[in-house]
Protein backbone atom coordinates (compact mmCIF):
# COMPACT_ATOMS: atom_id res chain seq x y z
CA UNK A 1 0.00 0.00 0.00
CA UNK A 2 1.55 3.43 -0.83
CA UNK A 3 0.25 6.22 1.27
CA UNK A 4 1.11 8.80 -1.66
CA UNK A 5 2.42 9.01 -4.60
CA UNK A 6 3.08 12.54 -4.75
CA UNK A 7 5.19 15.35 -2.87
CA UNK A 8 2.92 16.63 -0.10
CA UNK A 9 4.04 20.71 0.10
CA UNK A 10 4.43 20.77 3.94
CA UNK A 11 7.01 19.73 6.70
CA UNK A 12 5.81 16.57 8.08
CA UNK A 13 5.45 17.28 12.42
CA UNK A 14 6.42 14.45 14.88
CA UNK A 15 3.95 13.79 17.57
CA UNK A 16 3.94 11.08 20.58
CA UNK A 17 0.76 8.49 20.53
CA UNK A 18 -0.21 6.55 23.18
CA UNK A 19 -2.45 3.97 23.49
CA UNK A 20 -3.05 3.48 27.56
CA UNK A 21 -3.86 -0.05 29.35
CA UNK A 22 -7.65 0.12 29.22
CA UNK A 23 -7.81 -0.24 25.36
CA UNK A 24 -4.52 -2.73 25.21
CA UNK A 25 -6.00 -4.77 27.06
CA UNK A 26 -8.21 -5.41 24.59
CA UNK A 27 -7.13 -6.74 21.29
CA UNK A 28 -9.31 -6.03 19.12
CA UNK A 29 -9.30 -2.81 20.43
CA UNK A 30 -5.80 -2.41 20.19
CA UNK A 31 -5.79 -3.45 16.03
CA UNK A 32 -8.75 -0.94 15.76
CA UNK A 33 -6.97 1.69 16.73
CA UNK A 34 -4.00 1.02 15.13
CA UNK A 35 -6.10 0.77 12.18
CA UNK A 36 -7.47 3.97 12.77
CA UNK A 37 -3.66 5.66 12.92
CA UNK A 38 -3.73 4.42 9.12
CA UNK A 39 -7.31 5.71 8.24
CA UNK A 40 -6.26 9.19 8.95
CA UNK A 41 -3.03 9.20 6.73
CA UNK A 42 -0.11 9.35 10.05
CA UNK A 43 2.95 7.71 9.17
CA UNK A 44 4.21 5.12 11.82
CA UNK A 45 7.49 5.81 12.24
CA UNK A 46 8.17 3.56 15.12
CA UNK A 47 6.35 2.07 17.76
CA UNK A 48 6.38 0.09 20.70
CA UNK A 49 4.52 -2.09 23.52
CA UNK A 50 5.77 -1.49 26.97
CA UNK A 51 4.87 -1.22 30.40
CA UNK A 52 5.33 1.55 32.73
CA UNK A 53 6.95 1.04 36.79
CA UNK A 54 4.88 3.55 38.95
CA UNK A 55 7.76 5.57 39.12
CA UNK A 56 7.84 6.25 35.19
CA UNK A 57 3.88 6.94 35.38
CA UNK A 58 5.23 9.60 38.19
CA UNK A 59 8.07 10.90 36.09
CA UNK A 60 5.85 11.43 32.96
CA UNK A 61 3.11 13.17 34.27
CA UNK A 62 5.12 15.35 37.37
CA UNK A 63 3.44 18.28 35.84
CA UNK A 64 0.10 17.13 37.44
CA UNK A 65 1.11 16.06 40.69
CA UNK A 66 -1.16 18.53 42.42
CA UNK A 67 -4.26 17.55 40.92
CA UNK A 68 -6.41 15.60 42.57
CA UNK A 69 -6.87 12.40 39.57
CA UNK A 70 -2.51 12.63 39.95
CA UNK A 71 -3.04 8.99 42.07
CA UNK A 72 -5.17 7.48 40.13
CA UNK A 73 -3.76 8.48 37.30
CA UNK A 74 -0.25 7.20 37.36
CA UNK A 75 -1.85 4.10 39.03
CA UNK A 76 -3.83 3.57 36.15
CA UNK A 77 -0.57 4.46 33.74
CA UNK A 78 1.38 1.76 35.30
CA UNK A 79 -1.34 -0.82 35.39
CA UNK A 80 -0.86 -3.02 32.01
CA UNK A 81 0.75 -2.93 28.85
CA UNK A 82 0.77 0.45 26.72
CA UNK A 83 1.39 0.91 23.18
CA UNK A 84 3.84 3.96 21.98
CA UNK A 85 3.51 5.64 18.55
CA UNK A 86 5.77 8.24 16.78
CA UNK A 87 3.45 9.23 14.32
CA UNK A 88 4.08 11.87 11.25
CA UNK A 89 1.59 13.84 9.09
CA UNK A 90 1.00 17.96 8.42
CA UNK A 91 0.20 18.87 11.94
CA UNK A 92 0.58 16.09 13.47
CA UNK A 93 0.08 17.12 16.77
CA UNK A 94 -2.89 18.80 16.38
CA UNK A 95 -4.92 15.74 13.57
CA UNK A 96 -3.70 13.32 16.87
CA UNK A 97 -5.38 15.42 19.28
CA UNK A 98 -8.60 16.31 17.28
CA UNK A 99 -8.70 12.30 16.65
CA UNK A 100 -8.42 11.62 20.10
CA UNK A 101 -11.54 14.06 21.00
CA UNK A 102 -11.28 16.11 24.56
CA UNK A 103 -10.37 14.44 27.80
CA UNK A 104 -13.41 13.83 29.28
CA UNK A 105 -15.38 10.83 28.06
CA UNK A 106 -19.05 12.43 28.55
CA UNK A 107 -17.91 15.95 26.94
CA UNK A 108 -15.88 13.88 24.20
CA UNK A 109 -19.46 11.79 23.61
CA UNK A 110 -21.14 14.85 23.72
CA UNK A 111 -19.14 17.47 21.28
CA UNK A 112 -17.49 14.91 19.33
CA UNK A 113 -18.94 11.50 18.74
CA UNK A 114 -16.63 9.76 16.08
CA UNK A 115 -13.50 10.60 18.10
CA UNK A 116 -11.66 7.98 19.75
CA UNK A 117 -12.08 8.83 23.38
CA UNK A 118 -16.09 9.15 22.68
CA UNK A 119 -16.39 6.03 20.81
CA UNK A 120 -13.44 3.88 23.21
CA UNK A 121 -12.94 5.73 26.15
CA UNK A 122 -14.47 4.31 29.53
CA UNK A 123 -14.03 7.56 32.09
CA UNK A 124 -11.77 10.77 32.56
CA UNK A 125 -9.01 9.11 33.47
CA UNK A 126 -9.24 5.59 31.47
CA UNK A 127 -9.47 7.95 28.46
CA UNK A 128 -8.13 5.25 25.67
CA UNK A 129 -5.04 7.49 24.17
CA UNK A 130 -2.50 10.31 24.85
CA UNK A 131 -1.08 12.41 22.65
CA UNK A 132 1.43 15.28 22.68
CA UNK A 133 -0.14 19.17 23.40
CA UNK A 134 2.42 20.96 21.13
CA UNK A 135 5.53 20.34 18.81
CA UNK A 136 7.97 20.98 22.17
CA UNK A 137 5.87 18.15 24.15
CA UNK A 138 6.15 16.26 21.55
CA UNK A 139 9.88 16.20 21.05
CA UNK A 140 10.01 15.91 25.21
CA UNK A 141 7.69 12.96 24.93
CA UNK A 142 9.28 11.16 22.38
CA UNK A 143 12.63 11.02 24.19
CA UNK A 144 10.79 9.95 27.16
CA UNK A 145 9.43 7.15 25.49
CA UNK A 146 12.07 5.96 22.72
CA UNK A 147 15.56 7.85 24.16
CA UNK A 148 16.93 6.02 20.56
CA UNK A 149 15.13 7.81 18.19
CA UNK A 150 16.50 11.25 17.76
CA UNK A 151 13.51 13.49 15.94
CA UNK A 152 16.14 16.19 14.88
CA UNK A 153 18.18 13.93 13.34
CA UNK A 154 14.69 11.60 11.67
CA UNK A 155 13.66 15.66 10.66
CA UNK A 156 17.03 16.29 9.04
CA UNK A 157 17.79 13.29 7.12
CA UNK A 158 14.42 11.20 7.05
CA UNK A 159 11.67 13.52 6.73
CA UNK A 160 12.33 15.13 3.25
CA UNK A 161 12.37 11.79 1.64
CA UNK A 162 9.39 10.38 3.84
CA UNK A 163 7.48 13.93 2.24
CA UNK A 164 8.23 13.59 -1.04
CA UNK A 165 9.33 9.46 -1.91
CA UNK A 166 7.18 6.67 -1.90
CA UNK A 167 5.50 4.93 1.49
CA UNK A 168 5.32 2.05 1.83
CA UNK A 169 3.72 0.39 5.00
CA UNK A 170 5.15 -3.00 6.06
CA UNK A 171 2.29 -5.02 6.91
CA UNK A 172 4.99 -7.44 9.15
CA UNK A 173 6.35 -4.84 11.01
CA UNK A 174 3.31 -2.71 11.23
CA UNK A 175 5.21 0.67 10.31
CA UNK A 176 5.88 2.39 7.03
CA UNK A 177 9.18 2.55 5.25
CA UNK A 178 10.23 4.23 2.82
CA UNK A 179 9.98 1.79 -0.46
CA UNK A 180 13.70 1.43 -2.12
CA UNK A 181 13.04 2.27 -6.18
CA UNK A 182 13.12 -0.37 -8.22
P1 LIG B 1 -4.96 15.35 27.72
O1 LIG B 1 -4.47 13.91 27.85
O2 LIG B 1 -6.28 15.42 27.03
O3 LIG B 1 -3.92 16.27 27.14
P2 LIG B 1 -4.31 16.38 30.38
O4 LIG B 1 -2.88 16.50 29.96
O5 LIG B 1 -4.99 17.56 31.00
O6 LIG B 1 -5.26 15.85 29.21
O7 LIG B 1 -4.41 15.20 31.45
C1 LIG B 1 -3.55 14.10 31.41
C2 LIG B 1 -4.36 12.87 31.76
O8 LIG B 1 -4.87 13.00 33.08
C3 LIG B 1 -5.61 12.66 30.91
N1 LIG B 1 -5.37 12.02 29.64
C4 LIG B 1 -6.48 11.82 31.81
O9 LIG B 1 -6.11 10.45 31.76
C5 LIG B 1 -6.15 12.38 33.18
N2 LIG B 1 -7.13 13.40 33.58
C6 LIG B 1 -7.20 14.67 33.17
N3 LIG B 1 -8.23 15.33 33.71
C7 LIG B 1 -8.84 14.44 34.51
C8 LIG B 1 -10.00 14.49 35.38
N4 LIG B 1 -10.70 15.60 35.51
N5 LIG B 1 -10.33 13.37 36.05
C9 LIG B 1 -9.62 12.24 35.93
N6 LIG B 1 -8.52 12.11 35.13
C10 LIG B 1 -8.14 13.19 34.44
Amino acid sequence: MFLTTGRLSKVLQLTLAVIKPDAVAHPLMLEALHQRILDNNFVIVRYKDLMWRRRDSERFYAEHSERFFYQRLVEFMSSGPMRAYVLAREDAVRHWRELMGPTKVFRARYTSPASIRAQFGLTDTRNTTHGSDSPESAQREIGFFFPDFSADEWMEKEEPSFRSGLIHYDQENKIHTLSTPS
